[in-house]
C-alpha cells in the first residue's frame, strides 16, 4: 500500500488544528500507520528543506519549523500521495482553494499549517528521515 509523510507544522499545533486535520484524513479513509509528536531539530529541518537552501526565506523557514512541536504522520491508502497533496492545497495561501486544509486555515506567509510528500521518492526519503528504522545494533551497543 502506498505511504506518504505528513507534518502538522508548529502553527497548526499552536492553533489547535491537530484534531481537525487528522479527522479529515480519517474521514477520507486513509489509515494512520505511524504518528509522533516532537520538536524538529535544526539538522533535520535543514535536511528536509535542503532544496530551498538558496532561497531568501530559508532561515525564516528553519526558525519556523523548529519553533515548537509538530505532529508527524505516515498515512497509507490507494493514491495517498497525490490525494493528500490535493487535500493540503496550494503552497501560497492566496492560491489555496477553500475546502483544502491550507485554503481553509492558512494565512499568507511561510506559516502554512502542513507539509505532505510530493512524490513516491520524497515519501520514501521523508518517512525514513523522520521514522528511522529501529536499529537493534545501537540498542545492543548501548547496553555494553
Ligand atoms: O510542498 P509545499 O510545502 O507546498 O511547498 P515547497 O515549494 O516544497 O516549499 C516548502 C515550504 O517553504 C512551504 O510550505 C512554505 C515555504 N515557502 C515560502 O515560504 N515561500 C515560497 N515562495 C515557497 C515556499
Ligand atoms: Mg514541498
Amino acid at each position: 500500500m502506498e505511504r506518504t509523510l505528513v507534518i502538522i507544522k508548529p502553527d497548526g499545533v499552536r492553533r489547535h488544528l491537530i484534531g481537525r486535520i487528522i479527522q479529515r484524513f480519517e474521514e477520507k479513509g486513509f489509515a494512520i500507520a505511524e504518528m509522533k509528536f516532537a520538536t524538529m531539530t535544526e539538522k533535520l529541518a535543514k535536511e528536509h528543506y535542503q532544496h530551498l537552501s538558496n532561497r531568501s526565506f530559508f532561515d525564516d523557514l528553519i526558525d519556523y519549523m523548529t519553533s515548537g512541536p509538530v505532529v508527524y504522520l505516515v498515512l497509507t491508502g490507494e493514491d495517498v500521495i497525490d490525494l493528500v497533496r490535493k487535500m493540503v492545497g496550494a503552497t501560497k495561501a492566496a492560491d489555496a482553494v477553500p475546502g483544502t486544509i491550507r485554503g481553509d486555515f492558512a494565512l499568507p506567509g511561510t506559516e502554512n499549517i502542513i507539509h505532505a510528500s510530493d512524490s513516491r521518492d520524497a515519501a520514501n526519503t521523508e518517512i525514513t528521515r523522520f521514522f528511522p528504522p529501529f536499529d537493534t545494533k545501537k540498542v545492543e551497543d548501548a547496553k555494553k
